[in-house]
């Protein structure tokens, strides 16, 4: 079989993975989980502002004789993670992540645990505090759930803050193809300071090679892509707000990287992780904060109006499928090969000599039709042009008459005139700039 990187090669020197590119607009893709419209009125009847998981959804409970009983389903799904891109993929209840598991602490929770896979799993509560015999690590604490078999664990949440979900069986490959989701701890005695709006998402990376139609679990280093609760963007939903709100966002890592995530516009306070919410006295401003391999941490910021970049600072990690081993094309006059590959691929057209931000307009012409169900490396329209991003990056989008509770995607921002960076000259030659001379 032709390995992805030989493929890419073959295509030709500067041909990204390209192909059939997704829909250029952000599409916010409806939310299963309904959140609850909670204003700063209403808030001090509520115990908790209900977190809203980008693109995803909050497990619903039954009241069983004062215990929260809940039911999750390991199996197969089919996944989309943007318009162009499906997958077979492992999950629970219909999704990856699986659904986000919200409580308060001092529950009693429940949780049932189906497994319609065909291989044994197990789940792994982590972070959270409770019995060994709990602790779902298969052989260790328990014994497998074979396929077909259901277990409860059952435990009291004696913390607070922002957990994880996960398989402590065939690790590697459960959790490469996307058995992974959060868990959601309130705190009983409400907040000290207040929270608007709450967000989550958990990154994660796959192994999709370009063609493929099933994450390939061996890989160690070299993804394709990178996400945000499993999808990449476009496809990713914006974090939206109203202009003064408080708003944090809990991430969770459960990928092989660490990931950089940095947020333009504000600088934001780290105030928690799996820890809980800290003391204030252990906030600490950032506009770049690190979520490690197995850490999660929350972010809380004062939402300023404007549309604003928020995404993994890895420059790969907001990219799809690419070549990480391609001829470097950067300075190379291609002509000669470009009327080579010519007689091969019509259409073809040798790309990167002078960067790569050409890829993205070259995908929108239909030039380098790549293999099926890939993604172009880059993607995404905005209202000045081409975005150029891919995997882990998205928008926080807020405005001043963004309704309390309402979490819809309010378009593109009106900056207010003589706000927005303009053109003074098409002449290389314009101004007289300081340059350094060596002596
Ligand atoms: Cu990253």
């Amino acid at each position: 079989m032709t390995s992805r990187r030989e493929f890419l090669t073959y295509t030709g020197a500067g041909a990204l993975a390209a192909t059939v590119a997704p829909t250029a607009t952000a599409k916010t893709i409806e939310s299963v989980a309904t959140t609850a419209a909670v204003s700063k009125q209403t808030r001090a009847n509520q115990p908790y502002v209900p977190v809203r998981t980008l693109n995803g959804w909050t497990l619903p409970y039954k009241m069983k004789n004062g215990v929260k009983e809940f039911h999750l389903v390991a199996e197969e799904i089919e996944h989309e993670f943007a318009p162009g891109s499906v997958a077979k993929c492992w999950g629970y209840n219909g999704t990856t992540p699986g659904p986000t598991i919200e409580a308060v602490e001092g529950d009693r929770v429940r949780i049932l645990v189906t497994n319609c896979l065909k291989e044994h799993t197990t789940i792994h509560w982590h972070g959270i505090l409770l019995p060994s015999g709990m602790d779902g690590v298969g052989g260790l604490n328990q014994p497998q759930i074979k396929p077909g078999e259901t277990f409860a664990y059952e435990f009291t949440l004696k913390q607070h803050g922002t957990q994880m979900y996960h398989p402590h069986a065939d690790e590697m490959v459960q959790m490469a193809v996307g058995m992974m989701g959060m868990f959601i701890i309130h705190p009983r005695n409400g907040e000290a300071t207040p929270i608007d709006r709450d967000y989550c998402f958990l990154t994660h990376n796959w192994a999709m090679h370009p063609g493929t139609y099933r994450p390939d679990p061996s890989v160690l280093q070299d993804f394709d892509l990178w996400t945000f609760n499993s999808k990449v963007f476009p496809a990713i939903d914006p974090v939206v707000a109203r202009t003064g709100e408080r708003v944090r966002v809990r991430m969770g890592n459960l990928s092989m990287w660490n990931h950089p995530i940095h947020m333009h516009g504000v600088q934001f306070w780290v105030t928690g992780s799996d820890g809980g919410r800290w003391s204030k006295s252990q906030w600490r401003p950032e506009t770049t904060e690190i979520i490690g391999v197995g850490q999660t941490r929350d972010i809380e910021f004062i939402a300023v109006p404007g549309d604003w970049a928020f995404h993994c600072h890895m420059s790969h990690h907001t990219m799809n499928a690419m070549g990480h081993e391609i001829p470097n094309t950067l300075g190379v006059d291609q002509t000669d090969i470009d009327q080579e590959i010519k007689k091969m691929l019509p259409g073809f057209m040798a790309m990167g000599r002078y960067g790569m931000a050409e890829h993205q307009d070259h995908v929108d012409m239909g030039h380098h039709q790549g293999p099926e169900n890939t993604l172009a490396m880059m993607t995404g329209k905005g209202p000045y042009g081409n975005i150029e991003m891919g995997g882990m990056f998205t928008t926080v989008k807020v405005r001043d008459d963004m309704k309390p509770g309402d979490y819809s995607d309010p378009g593109w921002y009106a900056a207010p005139v003589g706000t927005v960076a303009t053109r003074v000259s098409s002449n290389p030659d314009y101004g007289n700039p300081p340059r350094f001379k060596s002596a």
